[in-house]
């Protein structure tokens, strides 16, 4: 309770801030966009992880104002590096199902696109299958999004109640490998035929195809071996503040 009280006040407080985590392409190392991922810094208990205070989040409702919030500075983010020199092409923004539960999602991300002037086509947002499979509207919801310009990834591709069936009928662009079928990739055969199965899924379908948690150089080699271009990981970075963002990745004068 005591959690969910601080909670509440984090947005007002100046407790909560983003980092940012490139996704970078295998084999140039070029950087084609960044994840956003939210944290919390509260004054006496410390750094709250999000894995506790996002379900918390959820449950609460909070979860509308803090992805709110989220979005937002997100969105001004990409404009700011832009207007430092450095030019990301796409920023990915994680959302939950409880967002789209309120209905007219679509409202808030055009009207945060158009106060922050970032092109929709800029936007990609995240879902997880449980989201897509437990929210009655999201179809709805998604196409509506698709109609004003704005990118669709599914996350954490292939640990939800997978029905491929909404793949065809989504407006889809990204798959992304999740990071449980990467970590053993190279010694675990099921580990490695799944993600390969991914790959080549996404494929058929026309649809890009990121790895996440890539961490080592063999895990980047088996993927772009298997035609898996791109990769997000701790291999190229870990999340980090929008200033150090500039530092790695601003082209030199
Ligand atoms: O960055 P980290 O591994 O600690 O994130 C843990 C989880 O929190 C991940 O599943 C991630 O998707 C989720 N998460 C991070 N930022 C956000 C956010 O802004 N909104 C939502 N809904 N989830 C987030
Ligand atoms: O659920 P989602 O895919 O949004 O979660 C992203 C989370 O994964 C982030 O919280 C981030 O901190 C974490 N992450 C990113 N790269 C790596 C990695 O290479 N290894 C591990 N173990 N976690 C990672
Ligand atoms: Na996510
Ligand atoms: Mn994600």
């Amino acid at each position: 309770l005591r959690l969910e009280t601080f909670l509440r006040r984090s947005i007002e407080k100046d407790e909560v801030f983003l980092n940012y985590q490139p996704q970078v392409e295998i084999d140039t190392g070029r950087l084609v966009g960044v994840e956003a991922l939210v944290r919390w810094n509260h004054p006496e208990l410390g750094p709250v992880p999000p894995v506790r205070f996002i379900p918390l989040a959820e449950d609460t409702g909070f979860i509308n104002q803090l992805g709110k919030w989220v979005l937002f500075e997100a969105c001004r983010q990409m404009v700011r590096w832009q207007a430092d020199g450095l030019y990301v092409p796409k920023i990915a923004v994680n959302l939950s199902a409880k967002q789209f539960e309120r209905g007219s999602i679509v409202n808030m991300v055009s009207a945060i696109l158009r106060e922050t002037g970032l092109e929709p086509q800029r936007l990609q947002l995240e879902v997880t299958e449980s989201v897509i499979m437990n929210t009655g509207d999201a179809l709805v919801f998604i196409n509506d999004l698709h109609s004003i310009g704005v990118g669709l990834a599914i996350d954490d591709f292939g640990t939800g109640y997978s029905s491929l069936a909404y793949l065809k009928q989504l407006p889809v662009q990204t798959l992304k490998i999740d990071r449980s079928f990467i970590k053993d990739i190279s010694t675990d055969p099921n580990d490695e035929a799944i993600a390969i199965a991914i790959i080549q899924l996404g494929k058929s379908m026309n649809l890009s195809v990121i790895a996440e948690g890539v961490e080592t150089e063999e895990q980047a080699a088996f993927l772009l071996r298997h035609g898996c271009y791109l990769a997000q990981g701790y291999y190229y970075s870990r999340p980090v503040l929008s200033g150090d963002l500039l530092t790695r990745w601003r082209p030199k004068p």
